[in-house]
């Protein structure tokens, strides 16, 4: 990587590779010889910077000059993945910085593998955040993402003898290139402390303890460099860095404490896929970032249009979640503390300014504040609570609710320990309450916000969730990418709904052949890698069946294990039977404290190496759990994926986004009726997506009725085989009783309905073996499947969330 000397580059160097060599010795202080791959990176980020810069500053003079109204995006998670890639195909210069480090003896693909994966969430809901953003500069919409800079992100994880191993992720070792600190943006955060109203009735909430929000901008850069956005993440800063009288006097640790508590503040993400953190440091995040936030867009509003009173009409704040719900509180505080307005007309402004995204409808996932602790933090904004909650209780009672309908909207609540439901103050304070998918939107109104929904008929709606087509197919699949143009030319690259020209061509068959080779090519490509960071041999002639998502019980990794092993059985009893050879994928992280997640990884880590090693199997079954999940790794597995296991308790997965990026790439749905698989099956046609399982209704109404697992696991004598083989130790020889318990939840309670979804699920596994030995017709499906998924685009949901709750096009 370290070849040619400056003078033998410098006659023929293109000038971008002269501008990448004058970066490398004048802003990182290296030559050539001596550079190491992550200073070429670091050189090369910040030359393709500069063009970046260039309109992000014309993007935000523009609207400014225009007096737009701004759309901000609140979100404890930002999953951004690597950028160098994305911004050099959003600004079309891939080729040109290809060829300038080739002049210089560099491999593109070399460096792009060096930039570490900004992994500043957990989930779907961090990667939602971050293709929202990329839309929004796609479509030309001003546009803020507000967050925080964590400094270790999620968890990398390892795998040993099986079992993850969570260790933390340093991605800023080298620091970051994409990243200005602007540290003239800065806010103070008060926490605790008491209340006081002085003479004039005035009140004034005097925190005891306060640090100070600094701002951290990551540009955002739209499709064609059609806007450049801002990501502002916030990190933490001592006031007052170091006590010296304290350091003088010998005491050096107690002299930094304050440091170390703001560093803490933004050390780790949390992984809110588990028990609900409940930890005082995660209420500090959330309203560390949030009160910097809502600081900052009042400093702004301010600045540009003088009127606080015409923050709705310029201003539209969108929570995604409730992690940032304390802004409701926190914006009343600033409206009628500090610009004294009254409060039915401050809470007007609130409940037009906000809007609020609901992402899971599980009730251990719903997040609420014990009362004391929320007191003790943010005592005023205790008070502004109970001021809300009276106002909405009354117009409640004044349209009849009785006194259960009263008991769940109330901001409070009263069963047991009293705690702070940010839910309903999310939902109370926005004007717009959405949903991601269409049946998760009827569910809200169904279940959990079915009485706010009374009071409130308007407000809930449904903004199905969409993906960047960008990162998930131009970038990620360029093999793809180049056909589709060849056969229906470029329209589809600015509407990906144009996609839908694809569909005729499934009828012809050169082009069949032409899309398995590409689709082959990616599974040799995947095979390559996972043999060299996991030492597996996978077979890109089988089919590629992947279940890539974070670990939880209701999205059911467990039977599709069983179903796993269930196979191996067959294989062993019908060895001269024309199976169908399969390669079965498996990652992702399970939180940390969550033990039957961990436990699966373990039991998928423990059937594949028995599997993999049994001689009877001739190869025609793999099965390999791929260590660390993360955006470049799906990035790598969406393209090589034949089918896409979207297998989740029906009701419980809110949409999944991964079912779309998986569709986009040609594979294949094998799914129940959740989330948005409802709407990719309609978008796709019923015959181009295998559907079993029970619905959604379905799973309510065999849970009300007392559901036994023990009778559908009598009805099925490849259940039972299953069920006993992992119980009898057969995969853990080693300890024989480990998945003992594991078991019994399945035969006693199955909550998440394994054993009712069995052999509905076993039989469409195989229906899809019997549709893969008709190669032509599987890929027929698999090119429907892409000119069907267009609608999924994220460009498609921000449109929606720009007309229908913004008002911003
Ligand atoms: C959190 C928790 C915490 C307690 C234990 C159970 C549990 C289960 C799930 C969650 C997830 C919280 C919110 C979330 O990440 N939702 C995801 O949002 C995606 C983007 O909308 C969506 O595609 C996924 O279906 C949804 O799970």
């Amino acid at each position: 990587m370290t070849q040619p000397a400056l003078a033998a580059v410098a006659p023929t160097t293109p000038p971008l590779a002269e501008a990448i060599l004058d970066t490398l010795i004048h802003r990182i202080g290296k030559d050539a010889q001596a550079a190491l791959p992550h200073d070429w990176l670091a050189a090369t980020i910040l030359t393709v910077r500069n063009d970046i810069i260039e309109r992000w500053m014309a993007s935000s003079k523009q609207a400014h000059a225009a007096g737009a109204k701004r759309v901000y995006y609140l979100s404890l998670e930002f999953l951004i993945g690597r950028l160098l890639r994305d911004a050099m195909a959003n600004l079309s210069r891939t080729d040109e910085v290809r060829e300038a480090l080739a002049s210089l003896g560099v491999n593109l693909a070399d460096l792009e593998g060096e930039e570490p994966d900004a992994a500043l969430g957990n989930g779907g809901l961090g990667r939602l955040a971050a293709c929202f953003m990329e839309s929004l500069a796609s479509l030309d919409l001003p546009a803020y993402g507000y967050g925080i800079r964590y400094v270790n992100g999620m968890f990398r994880q390892r795998i040993d003898n099986g079992w993850q191993v969570e260790l933390p992720e340093t991605w800023l070792r080298h620091g970051n290139p994409w990243e200005f600190e602007r540290r003239e943006s800065n806010y103070r955060i008060g926490f605790g402390g008491e209340v006081v109203g002085d003479e004039n009735g005035d009140i004034h909430w005097m925190p005891d303890e306060s640090v100070e929000a600094v701002a951290v901008d990551t540009p955002v850069i739209g499709w064609r460099g059609a806007r450049v956005n801002t990501l502002r993440l916030w990190t933490a800063r001592a006031r007052d860095p170091i006590r010296l009288d304290r350091f003088n006097a010998g005491d050096h640790e107690g002299a930094l404490a304050a440091s170390v508590r703001a560093d803490t503040l933004v050390r780790v993400l949390y992984p809110a896929d588990s028990t609900p953190a409940g930890q005082e440091l995660r209420l500090r995040q959330e309203y560390f970032f949030s009160s910097a936030s809502i600081q900052d867009i009042v400093r702004r509003h301010v600045q540009y249009f003088g009127d606080i009173r015409t923050l709705p009409d310029k201003a539209a704040i969108q929570l995604n979640d409730t992690h940032p719900a304390v802004s409701v509180a926190e914006l009343m505080r600033i409206l009628v503390d500090d610009h004294a307005l009254d409060f039915d007309g401050a809470w007007e402004i609130t409940r037009a300014t906000f809007g609020y995204t609901n992402h899971t409808l599980l009730p251990e996932a719903l997040e609420s504040w014990p009362l004391p602790l929320f007191e003790r933090l943010l005592p005023r904004h205790m008070q502004l609570v109970y001021a809300i909650n009276a106002k909405i209780l009354r117009e409640a009672r004044a349209q009849g609710q009785d006194d259960g309908a009263i008991a769940a909207i109330s901001l409070i609540d009263e069963g047991g320990e009293r705690r702070v439901r940010m839910a309903n103050l999310a939902f109370a304070g926005s004007h717009s309450v959405n949903g991601v998918a269409a049946l998760h939107t009827d569910l809200m109104k169904q279940t959990v916000f079915a009485d706010l929904h009374r009071l409130y008929p308007d407000r809930i709606n449904n903004k199905t969730n969409g993906i960047t087509p960008r990162r998930w197919l131009f970038e990620s699949n360029p093999g793809l990418t180049s056909l589709i143009r060849e056969a229906i030319g470029d329209a589809f690259l600015d509407d990906a709904t144009k996609l839908a020209d694809l569909k005729p061509f499934a009828a012809d068959a050169a082009f069949r052949e032409k899309f398995e080779a590409v689709k082959r090519a990616n599974k040799v490509r995947l095979s390559q890698h996972l043999r060299e960071v996991m030492g597996v041999r996978l077979d890109p002639d089988a089919m590629f069946d992947v279940q890539v998502k974070r670990i939880h019980e209701y999205k059911r990794q467990l039977l599709n294990i069983l179903e796993t092993v269930a196979l191996y059985d067959q294989i062993r009893s019908n060895p001269d039977k024309d199976w169908t050879p399969r390669v079965k994928l498996f990652a992702g992280k399970a939180a940390s404290s969550y033990h039957n997640a961990k436990l699966i990884i373990k039991l998928a880590n423990d059937v594949a190496r028995r599997i993999n090693a049994d001689p009877a199997v001739r190869g025609l079954l793999r099965v390999a759990f791929v260590p660390n999940y993360n955006v470049s790794l799906a990035e790598l597995i969406m393209p090589a994926a034949d089918l896409s296991e979207q297998i989740s308790t029906a009701g419980m997965e809110a949409s999944g986004t991964g079912n779309m990026k998986l569709a986009l790439n040609g594979a294949l749905t094998i799914g129940t009726l959740d989330g948005a698989n409802v709407e990719i099956r309609d978008h796709v046609g019923a015959d181009d997506i295998v559907i079993f399982g029970l619905t959604a209704e379905e799973v309510a109404e065999k849970r009300a009725a007392g559901y036994n697992p023990r009778e559908a696991i009598a009805a099925s004598r490849e259940l039972q085989q299953a069920l006993s083989a992992i119980k009898g130790g057969v995969f853990s020889h080693d300890d024989p009783g480990r998945y003992a318990g594991l078991i019994d939840g399945l035969e006693n309670s199955d909550w998440f309905l394994c054993c009712a979804d069995f052999d509905s699920y076993a039989q469409a596994q195989r229906q899809v073996d019997a549709r893969w030995t008709d190669r032509a017709g599987w890929n027929a499906s698999a090119i429907r499947n892409v000119g069907g998924v267009g609608w999924f685009s994220s460009d498609r949901t921000i449109g929606e969330y720009a007309r229908d709750i913004w008002k911003v096009m």
